[in-house]
């Protein structure tokens, strides 16, 4: 009989051999048919399964509000020095990119990470934070550079609308809440921020949809799923910016002597 050459490549996600490609088994006819949207198409190839509406449209809602968040962060900043340098659209979306981390946009996997393990084992938003701050590990999720008590980020609070109307339970950003509580009682810089934000409602979501399994829960957590919203969402703006700069054909870009400190 035939003999099956070893592979050497496994994929589950998608499936492009037949007449249309397939996402998770969904053929694209279909999507389109249904008029689904890209909260779908996420859903079926980062998680493999199609989620209830109210999933898709938060992970869209996701996408939106990150899409975005002005020229000077990290991110864009780069994006528009090497866009100025005359470099192509795939340079300057990287560079861009490459900014995003613990401190910058990638901390929703951290904040997903730490604030399930401390809700699940009880901690008070005291003991959490304090225990934090004697391992000498910031709170992921915790903390703005231009937010504050009373410069509220309206990006989460748009997130915590729709969930607190939309989910079946928001247990761990309400755990969330109570630990921005405590911090904003040390100082006004230590808001709730926009990746702890997605990072406990995403908690919420896959707890609350009824969806996965905890094991799945738990690899989806330990995996690192969730930057993936940051990063996907940023790309859009980071895109937004490079043409900008593009079309206003600004020059390289040279920092001004003025704003350097030389010293010895
Ligand atoms: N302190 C975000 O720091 C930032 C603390 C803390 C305990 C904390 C900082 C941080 C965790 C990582 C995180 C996501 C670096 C942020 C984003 C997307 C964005 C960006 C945009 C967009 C800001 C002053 C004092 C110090 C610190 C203490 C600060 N954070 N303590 N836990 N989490 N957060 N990142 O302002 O006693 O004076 O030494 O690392 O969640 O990236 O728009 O810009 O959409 O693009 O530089 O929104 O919070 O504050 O370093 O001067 O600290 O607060 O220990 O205490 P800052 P620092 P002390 S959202």
């Amino acid at each position: 009989g035939k003999v099956r050459a070893p592979t050497h490549v496994i994929s589950t996600i998608s499936d492009d051999r037949g007449e249309e490609p397939c996402y998770a088994g969904v053929p694209m006819s279909s999507i389109v048919e249904q008029g689904l949207g890209v909260g779908d198409v996420i859903s079926l190839l980062w998680f493999k399964r199609s989620l209830p509406r109210y999933c898709t449209k938060f992970i869209e809602i996701c996408v939106m509000l990150c899409a975005d968040h002005g020229p000077c962060v990290s991110g864009a900043h780069n994006t528009i020095v090497t866009a100025r340098a005359g470099k192509d659209l795939v340079s300057c979306l990287v560079s861009g990119l490459l900014t995003i981390g613990p401190r910058f946009g990638g901390a929703v996997d951290d904040a997903a990470r730490y604030f399930k393990d401390a809700y699940d084992r009880g901690l008070t938003p005291y003991e959490f934070v304090e225990s934090m701050k004697k391992k000498g590990i910031r709170v992921p999720g915790i903390g703005h550079r231009i937010k504050r008590g009373d410069n509220r980020d309206k990006r989460v609070e748009l997130l915590q609308l729709f969930a607190r109307t939309n989910f079946p339970s928001v247990k761990y950003m309400e755990y969330a809440v109570q630990v921005e509580t405590y911090t904003l009682s040390k100082a006004n810089n230590l808001v709730l921020n926009v990746d702890g934000a997605i990072g406990t409602l995403f908690l919420d979501l896959l707890a609350g949809s009824g969806m996965f399994t905890k094991q799945e829960i738990d690899e989806i957590v330990e995996i690192g799923y969730l930057n993936g919203l940051f990063v996907l969402a940023r790309s859009i703006g980071l895109i937004g910016h490079t043409f900008d700069q593009k079309r206003l054909k600004q020059p390289l870009y040279r920092h001004p002597w003025e704003d350097v400190l030389y010293t010895k």
